[in-house]
């Protein structure tokens, strides 16, 4: 292993689906104020913080509400996800996952999680994966939303290895940005198309393998 000496993962869409929580937890929320939106339009909060989840679904309704208002609805928001995501279990983390990071530590590789969500460490307690990550970079630690490199950029400062070397992990189109921004390789995990600024694109950790990061562009 030369041209990567670190991983960088993604947690919603990359290790485990929280989007459906995510989504529960919205929808609820939206309904609570009179209105719907469709799982279509929830694909566009993937990887998005929530305070800009929030703006975003309120304009969905076309409902208008006051900094302080906007805060609470947040709050109300995450009481409901965290209900959600502490009934979690290790048999939700998504197939290979956790093969897969276990593989890149026994080939000497550097791992962190690299996420915009501010619970990230109840879910990796959870998925009982804490452990597998030599850094976490989470929502709490990072000022600016992907797709601006900053989340990407702390990981492999704590991780110790400069941007060139290090690959990162994603589902989200501005994950994937931000990646690239950082300097580093970025794999997408999901449709080819849409995430076609990366490097390389799989369905899932379980279709790539570390013999392959050696082989990226
Ligand atoms: P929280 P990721 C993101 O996780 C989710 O994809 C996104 O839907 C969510 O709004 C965001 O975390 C913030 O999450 O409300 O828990 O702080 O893909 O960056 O791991
Ligand atoms: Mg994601």
């Amino acid at each position: 292993m030369s041209n990567i000496k670190a991983c960088i993962f993604d947690l919603d869409g990359v290790i485990v689906d929280t989007a459906v929580y995510h989504y529960k937890a919205w929808r609820r929320l939206a309904n609570s104020l009179g209105f719907d939106f469709s799982e279509h339009q929830n694909e566009q909060l993937k990887g998005v913080s929530r305070v800009r989840s929030l703006q975003l679904i309120l304009g969905w309704g076309g409902v208008t509400k006051t900094e302080a208002e906007q805060e609470q609805l947040a709050t109300q928001k995450n009481i409901w996800y965290t209900d959600m995501i502490n009934q979690m279990t290790p048999a939700e983390i998504l197939p290979g996952a956790r093969e897969f990071v276990e593989s890149c530590r026994d080939a000497g590789l550097k791992t962190a999680l690299g996420s915009a969500s501010k619970n990230s460490m109840t879910i990796l307690d959870k998925l009982n994966i804490t452990h597998l990550f030599d850094a976490i970079i989470d929502g709490n630690k990072v000022s600016k939303a992907k797709p601006d490199p900053e989340v990407f950029l702390k990981g492999a400062e704590e991780l110790g290895i400069e941007p060139q070397y290090c690959v990162v992990f994603e589902d989200a189109i501005a994950g994937v940005e931000a990646a690239k921004a950082g300097g580093m390789k970025a794999i997408g995990i999901g449709d080819p198309e849409t995430l076609h600024e990366a490097d390389l694109v799989v369905s899932g950790l379980n279709k790539v393998t570390v013999e392959e990061l050696e082989m990226l562009p």
